[in-house]
Parts: C-alpha cells; structure tokens; sequence
C-alpha cells in the first residue's frame, strides 16, 4: 500500500466514522485522563468538606490538628475556620507579640474565635470574609484559642511563645462555668 493509498483509506473511515455518528455527542478520541480514578469514586465531596484532621488530646481537651504557623515576625497570620478546626492550629511568635489573625470561615456553619484572657470573644460568620482580631503571645508557655461553639468537638488550637510546645491547657468554654 502506498502513502497516497493510505491516506485515502484514512480518509474515507474518517469519513464513514463520522456519517454513522447518530449524534456529536460522543466524542470520538477517549480521553487520556479515562484510567481509573479515586475522584469518580466519591463524587459527592463537597467543597466544604473537609478532610480528617488528626485529632490530638492535650489535656482535657482535644485539638484538630492541622498544623504549625511560624508568625515570628509578622504582622498577621491567615486562618481557616472550619468544621470543626482551625487552621493553622498552632501559632508560634515571639513572647509577647502582636498578631493580628485574619480568619475565614470555610465551612456551612457558624464557627467562632475565642481568647477569653485577652477578652476575644468574636463570631466567624459563614461567606468567607474574613474577621481580623488582635491578639498576643504569651511571654512564656502557651495559651489555649477556641471556638465556644465546638471545642468540645476539637476546635482549639494553641499561641505557642517561642520554643514551647503544644501543651494541655485547662481553660473554660462560656456556659460551662466562668
Ligand atoms: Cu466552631
């Protein structure tokens, strides 16, 4: 067979191919991307949804843990809040350090951030605006955040000063004894 030949045969499939399409809308070439894939197997994530944190318990509480934030030096710190975590959960910067947190709610539901030794008490509504709070580094240890809604679901996170670790804290959520 030659070239000529074989494009004319090419071209005559391509012809015929497309003459018993019934419709356009199968496209003929399969896409590369075809081979199996997790994502088709939960096709009802949500965009909201969030994956499983790890949670650890520190104390009487327990924390969903999505991770460290240096913030030594900074000025502000962005945080996600969502169900039901903050993240990043825990913040480290210098002893007494000003940090202003700017905090987007990326979840269906109401959630809140709460420092009660540094009087913070804010809501974090729903739509993803973001709330900024000040608040400050311990000059030593650490302190416990929370949201008053769900810290007993595990959405706390901790102000690390300096070196310190994530450490239990005892702390008092509002309604449960002030
Ligand atoms: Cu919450």
């Amino acid at each position: 067979m030659t070239l000529i030949h074989r494009v004319a045969v090419l071209g005559a499939l391509a012809v015929v191919t497309a003459a018993c399409s019934p419709s356009p809308a199968r496209p003929t070439a399969q896409p590369k991307t075809a081979a199996p894939s997790k994502s088709a197997a939960s096709p009802g994530a949500s965009p909201g949804a969030s994956p499983v944190a790890a949670q650890i318990r520190l104390g009487e509480w327990a924390y969903s843990d999505y991770g460290f934030r240096e913030t030594q030096g900074r000025s502000s710190q962005d945080v996600d809040a969502g169900d039901y975590y903050f993240k990043g959960t825990f913040l480290r910067g210098n002893p007494g350090q000003k940090l202003t947190l700017a905090i987007r709610n990326v979840a269906q539901s109401l959630h809140n951030f709460s420092l009660p030794s540094q009087q913070v008490d804010r809501d974090i509504p729903t739509g993803g605006e973001r709330v900024r709070l000040e608040v400050t580094f311990p000059e030593s240890g650490a302190l416990r955040f929370f949201c008053k809604l769900h810290a007993d679901r595990g959405m706390n996170g901790q102000l690390l000063a300096g070196g310190a670790e994530p450490q239990p804290l005892a702390g008092l959520v509002p309604g449960h004894g002030s």
